[in-house]
Formats: structure tokens, C-alpha cells, sequence
């Protein structure tokens, strides 16, 4: 914490970001971190690489701020919810990094790494440190809440503890409103991200006794639904809802390969995630892959389910 604030204190400018790709936790650690420091008075930025951000959460304070560019040029980084540097998608050799994060398999790239596995999201690691320090406002507090809300499922992943109901229960006190934010996260789903969903529930395929399910979205059908790669969140889930199912995966074509994600309803997958070169936690994680089809990306992933006797 003390290390924390003599950091921030010695630079001028403070560059906020998040990983590539963004999800809900991504942006609201961001944006709450981003809220703080302005309220401190320090000159800031906050940025993300990639230009399709989920557009629901554009009920956060200071969304509107989210550039697509590195414009300080000295500035100190400090990295919300992103694992590995080459994950925050911008060129920042030789700047400090405070890398604020919860996954699993961060890689500590910053001068100082407040990684903390088992928080519930970056949110909660960024809240704890930053109430430390100085007054969390309304928009932190809204921005905090959102993330957590969003990386918690509503409260309900295999993660939780009663320790959370009191982080949230203090960011409504600090002004959250848990009755909007809820709200404007589930309510207000794009008509594309609908179709795309039942394009893939169409693609489910069963393995092992319907222990594995797979679910395998290609280019035409985002093309023929409008999806971009940000409707896509939250899919995955339906897969892993079914009674049988222990480890669920999505495949989805990119213009050069294969993005994977990998849900499990208890199994450690974090080993897996690693192995072809992603990360995550123990319960969620993906990783891309270059010059390779669905099909044959598939065939090696439940291979590498079998030879870990993940699913037995
Ligand atoms: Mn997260």
C-alpha cells in the first residue's frame, strides 16, 4: 500500500488499462481506478487496444473517456485485470507497470503486482487497496460494483465467501446502486448477441457421457448474426448449465485461427488454459490460436482433457 502511493506520487501521469478484448471486470476496475485517481488530482488517461467494448456498460462513469490510444508519453502504467503484458495489446517497453489483477496465472510483469488469486475479481483488489488510501467515491464505488457483479455471476460463482457480501454491501454504502447496475447489465442485451446465442446453442456437442460440452461458433455466423467478439460474453455458460457437464468450451473462428474459452464446474482447468498458452483461474480461462481450424482445435483439447484425466 505504502509502496503503492510513493509510486503514483513520483510520476506526473498515470496511463490506466485493461486487457484486450475487455470484459464487464476489465472496464470497471478500470474506470474505478481511473475515477480515483482523477479525484486525487493527478493527470490520467484510461485506454483500451481494443475498439469493441461492451457497449452496456456505457452506464459507467467516465466510459466515454475509454481511448483506443497511449497518449501520455512517460506516463506510469498501471494494468487492470490483464494476466500477461502482451495481453494489454499496446507496445510499453520500458515504462513501470503496477499490475493490478486476480488471475491465476499472472505473470507478474510489473514493478509492483498486487495479485491477489483468490479475490473474485480485479475490482475487489483494486477496492481493498485503494480504501486504504483515500475516500472511494460514488463513481469508483459504481464502477467497482459492476465488476464485481459481472465477474461473480450475481453472486454466484464457486469463489464466493461471505467476505464479498460485505465489499458489496460497503460500495452501496459508498453509493452504488444495486438495483440499476444490475440492470443496465443484464437488461440491455443487443438483438445480435441473441442470435448469436442460439446459433451456438444449435452447435452443442455432447462428450465423454456429457461430461464435456462443446460449443463451435464460425466466422459466417457472426457474419450472418452481426456479432462481434464482445456479444459473445457469458455463452460459454449456457454450455456448462447443463446437468451433466463438468467442463464446458467454446470455439470460436477468428480471421487468424481460434479463440477458446474454458469453464469448468469445479475441475482445476487453470493447467490446461496454460498448456496452449492462455491463463486464467481454476474454474475459467481461454487462449488463442493461430493458423489452426475448430475442428482440429477441438480434437487436440479433448485429448489434452483425456491425457490430464481431468474428466475421468
Ligand atoms: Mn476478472
Amino acid at each position: 500500500m505504502q509502496e503503492f502511493r510513493e509510486i503514483i506520487k513520483s510520476y506526473k501521469n498515470i496511463t490506466v488499462v485493461s486487457h484486450i478484448n475487455p470484459d464487464p471486470d476489465a472496464i470497471g476496475t478500470s474506470l474505478g481506478v481511473y475515477a480515483w485517481l482523477k479525484e486525487q488530482g493527478i493527470q490520467v488517461e484510461v485506454v483500451n487496444m481494443t475498439k469493441d467494448i461492451p457497449i452496456f456498460l456505457d452506464f459507467l462513469p467516465f466510459f466515454s473517456k475509454i481511448k483506443n490510444k497511449i497518449d501520455f508519453e512517460d506516463s506510469l502504467i498501471i494494468s487492470c485485470d490483464c494476466g500477461s503484458i502482451d495481453r494489454l495489446g499496446f507496445d510499453v517497453e520500458g515504462r513501470d507497470i503496477i499490475n493490478i489483477d486476480h488471475h491465476l496465472t499472472n505473470t507478474e510483469y510489473g514493478i509492483l503486482n498486487i495479485v491477489e488469486a483468490n479475490a473474485v475479481s480485479s475490482s475487489e483488489v483494486a477496492y481493498k487497496l485503494l480504501k486504504q488510501i483515500g475516500t472511494v467515491s460514488k463513481d469508483s464505488a459504481t464502477a467497482f460494483y459492476a465488476a464485481l457483479i459481472s465477474d461473480t455471476r450475481n453472486f454466484t460463482t464457486n469463489n464466493m465467501h461471505k467476505g464479498i457480501f460485505t465489499i458489496a454491501s460497503e460500495l452501496v454504502e459508498l453509493g452504488a446502486n444495486c438495483v440499476e447496475i444490475p440492470k443496465q447489465m443484464i437488461n440491455r442485451r443487443s438483438l445480435a448477441s441473441l442470435r448469436i446465442l442460439g446459433i451456438a446453442l444449435e452447435s452443442l456437442e455432447l462428450h465423454v457421457d456429457g461430461k464435456i460440452s462443446i460449443l463451435k461458433i464460425c466466422q459466417d455466423y457472426l457474419h450472418s448474426s452481426g456479432a462481434k467478439i464482445s456479444d459473445l460474453e457469458g455463452i460459454v455458460d449456457y454450455a456448462k448449465s447443463l446437468a451433466t457437464v463438468e467442463i464446458a468450451i467454446m470455439f470460436v473462428e477468428t480471421p487468424s485461427g481460434v479463440k477458446v474459452s474454458l469453464r469448468s464446474k469445479g475441475i482445476d482447468i487453470s493447467g490446461l488454459s496454460s498448456y496452449f498458452g492462455g491463463g486464467g483461474h481454476s474454474v475459467a480461462g481461454g487462449f488463442e490460436s493461430k493458423d489452426i481450424k475448430i475442428e482440429e482445435m477441438s480434437s487436440k483439447v479433448l485429448m489434452e482433457i483425456k491425457n490430464r484425466g481431468l474428466i475421468i
